[in-house]
């Protein structure tokens, strides 16, 4: 899309180079307890809603886990926080997804806005979906049972308030939380369709990311999908701002304090602990001093990226423009 292809600034890196890679080589994805407690509820499920950070579409999906884990099993994938992401490379996502990982089921939400259409149409999908496949061993129960999974963080369990709290809206006028315990009706899951009838669980599945590679670790914590401190804040901040001088967004430069865009993180960081009057103590041969406290600096950085301070970002571009 020549819209927008990142933007690269004379001078800037070309890539990133991870200082500390073995961190994330560790990270135990294949002991994905996740999966196993996934994997004992299957059969009783009869759609999997796959929920997933529309800012990393294809980062950390693990493509053959719908053929692998779920067979021919119902699946609809639902990109949530799409507030947060630039939605131009929707057609550049959805073909990728279809020529890739074999998924044309796709629905954007944002589980922020109250308003927001998809998020009403996630049952609505997944009932459609499972009335046009068969359902194998569950094809003598009335009822359908839906289960949403994926990735920490991405929102599964706003999803999950948001289509509970539709639901009680709409059966009587009780606000959710007046009566603690009605969601949990029995086996933990909550009725969301009495014809035909459908339940959701009300916990979701936990998956493990599938963490390919260090790029894939750096945008997983970006999106707050695995700890901060796997990496190490100051990493995470430099990282966000190679991926912002790549877009072409400098909208940092004024918050940071900075007089034009930089490509030095310890430049930002300084500048940027001066400007919110962040310091700390440190021990030099001349007693203590006051030095600019890099690593809160950086922690306000990564979260005002977070809190869509910067814009929407798409930080699978470089996955949707090459054929990597
Ligand atoms: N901007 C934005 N934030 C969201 C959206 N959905 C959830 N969040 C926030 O993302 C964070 C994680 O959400 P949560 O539902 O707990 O994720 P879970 O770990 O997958 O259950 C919370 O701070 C939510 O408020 C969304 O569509 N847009
Ligand atoms: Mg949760």
């Amino acid at each position: 899309m020549s819209g927008v292809v990142s933007r690269s600034t004379p001078g800037f890196r070309r890539s990133f180079k991870v200082p500390n890679a073995d961190a994330l080589r560790w990270f135990p994805g294949h002991m994905d307890k996740g999966l196993k407690q996934i994997e004992s509820k299957l059969s009783v499920v009869d759609c999997v809603i796959e929920v997933h950070d529309a800012r990393v579409p294809l980062s950390s999906r693990n493509p053959n886990f719908r053929h692998t884990v779920l067979g021919n099993k119902p699946h609809l994938l639902v990109l949530n926080k799409k507030d947060l992401t630039d939605m131009r490379w929707q057609k550049e996502v959805d073909e990728r997804l279809k020529s890739e990982h074999g998924i044309s089921d796709v629905l954007y939400t944002c589980c922020k806005n109250d308003r927001d259409k998809n998020v009403d149409q996630v049952v609505p999908k997944a009932i459609e979906l499972i009335s046009q496949s068969p359902r194998f061993n569950r094809e003598d129960s009335e009822e359908m049972n839906l289960m949403i999974i994926g990735v920490p963080n991405v929102g599964k369990s706003s999803l999950i308030n948001r289509i509970r709290n539709k639901v009680l809206k709409k059966r009587n006028s009780n606000p959710v939380g007046a009566e603690p315990g009605i969601t949990r009706s029995v086996m933990n899951r909550v009725k969301v369709s009495a014809s035909p009838l459908v339940f959701l669980y009300d916990t979701p599945g936990i998956l493990s990311p599938n963490i390919k590679n260090a790029e894939t670790g750096l945008r997983l914590a970006l999106c707050a999908c695995i700890k901060d401190h796997l990496i190490g804040i100051e990493v995470i901040a430099d990282y966000l701002l190679y991926t912002l001088n790549k877009h072409g967004n400098f909208k940092y430069v004024e918050m940071m304090g900075l007089e034009g865009p930089t490509d030095n993180i310890g430049t930002l960081l300084t500048k940027g602990a001066m400007k919110m009057d962040k310091y700390e103590k440190r021990r030099s041969h001349e007693g203590y001093i006051n030095r600019p406290h890099l690593s809160a600096a950086a922690e306000i950085f990564v979260r005002a990226f977070r809190d869509n301070k910067f814009g929407p970002v798409m930080l699978d571009s470089d996955l949707l423009t090459n054929n990597n």
